[in-house]
């Protein structure tokens, strides 16, 4: 099944559409806005659905758009007008949403977890590259270059309706080929005040996370006063900046609506928790320091099938923690949700960078990833993919 890398809309066989590649006179075109966040323009979109009294195997006739429009054309999305990139469709796609208030450490995981996934392919003997030069250079410039490069971090990632809106564009990587068909990953960020204002519950722009194959919601510890406060000397302070996390939590579960993706929730900033072991006599110290828990050692770079077993594991280790860290009302808002709709979901720890910032500067000992690869794999794993 091949779905739109930017609506995340299945693509079926009944409709097609297509933009010239060189318009005389481009215009903005609405639909391609409204799930964009903001203006685009585009040559008239040549359109064509599949007529009732079609047969099985119906196909668009040979050059249809580029009939119409008398020059070279693109196909593009029927649903959102975005350009789909060559043999879009004959390839089988999961689709991941990146959630969360502002700086929970989405970004950071994104430029994080791009990495790991290469080291894994290159155990499991796969490549794992983005597939169009525009994620290429949209990693590298956005992702990339701020966190591996300068050593600095990432800018909190501006709004939909602000300035340079890099979330807004996919993050599309080709994982080679596995069932015998050609399979993409494709991954939105968002930017965290895009999901503070309930007021997006309706946008055009939002609706991917209904349609997407799994959702990673995150989940920031240092969130949580006490644990803030035991850590008070152990990890520099962050900037408190970001809503309330239930209700960014609610809020995606309202876009999400009666959509079904899978709902990874996961503790981001795992390092923090883990400094934890080390305050003496505090009743976190003795829950981190607990050398046998799933949560205290890393195997996601084993070459082997996702780990289910493991998953689980962890799944109910990080449960007991929220519940802990007083976000019982998260936990009751994934397992019975407003919404009615009951989702197949599972609790994560990741810590993207391994230890604290200090300031707006990495740590000296570098980038040591925890973890990172355990949500997106246990998607790709409901997908057959990379299982
Ligand atoms: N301790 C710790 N801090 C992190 C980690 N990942 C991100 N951060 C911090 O959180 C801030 C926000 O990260 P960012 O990815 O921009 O958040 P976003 O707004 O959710 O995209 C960064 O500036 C880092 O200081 C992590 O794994 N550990
Ligand atoms: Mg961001
Ligand atoms: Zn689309």
């Amino acid at each position: 099944m091949t779905k739109c890398p930017r609506c995340f809309v299945t693509l079926t066989q009944d409709r097609y559409a297509w933009v010239p590649l060189a318009p005389d006179a481009p215009e903005v075109d609405e639909v391609a806005s409204a799930y964009h966040g903001s203006p685009v323009k585009s040559g008239k979109v040549i359109e064509l659905v599949r007529p009732a009294d079609a047969a099985d195997d119906w196909a668009p006739p040979a050059f249809y758009g580029e009939r119409q429009t008398g020059g070279d054309v693109a196909e593009v999305c029927p649903v959102c007008h975005y350009r789909l990139p060559a043999g879009w469709r004959g390839a089988q796609t999961t689709c991941v949403a990146l959630a969360g208030a502002r700086a929970t450490g989405k970004t950071v995981y994104i430029a994080v977890l791009v990495k790991t996934l290469q080291l894994l392919g290159e155990r499991l003997n796969r490549v794992a590259e983005p597939a169009t030069t525009e994620t290429e250079l949209n990693y590298l410039e956005h992702y990339e270059r701020p966190l591996y490069e300068e050593r600095g971090i990432l800018e909190s990632t501006p709004a939909a309706h602000t300035g340079n809106p890099y979330q807004r564009e996919p993050l599309i990587f080709s994982l080679g080929v596995w069932n015998e068909a050609r399979q993409y990953l494709v991954i939105r960020d968002v930017a965290g005040e895009d999901l503070e204002n309930a007021n997006n519950v309706n946008a055009a722009s939002m609706q991917f996370f209904g349609h997407a194959d799994g959702v990673v919601f995150m989940f920031d510890p240092l969130k949580v006063e006490s644990v803030r406060h035991q850590l008070h000397d152990l990890v520099p302070a962050q900037e408190r900046v970001g809503g309330d996390p239930r209700s960014v939590l609610r809020t995606v579960l309202s876009i999400i609506g009666t959509g079904t993706p899978h709902l990874a929730v996961v503790l981001s900033k795992f390092d923090a928790l883990q400094a934890l072991a080390h305050v003496d006599g505090s009743d976190w110290s003795e829950v981190m320091s607990h050398r046998g828990a799933g949560f205290s050692r890393d195997p996601s770079l084993r070459a082997g099938p996702y780990d289910e077993q493991d998953g689980r594991l962890v799944h109910e280790e990080v449960r007991s923690l929220l519940e802990k860290l007083e976000a019982r009302t998260m936990v009751m808002a994934v397992e019975q949700p407003h919404t009615g709709v009951q989702l197949s979901s599972r609790y994560f720890a990741v810590s993207a960078l391994g230890e604290s910032p200090v300031g707006d500067r990495l740590h000296q000992n570098g980038i040591s990833p925890f973890r990172c690869l355990d949500p997106v794999r246990w998607v790709l794993a409901q997908r057959g993919v990379w299982a």
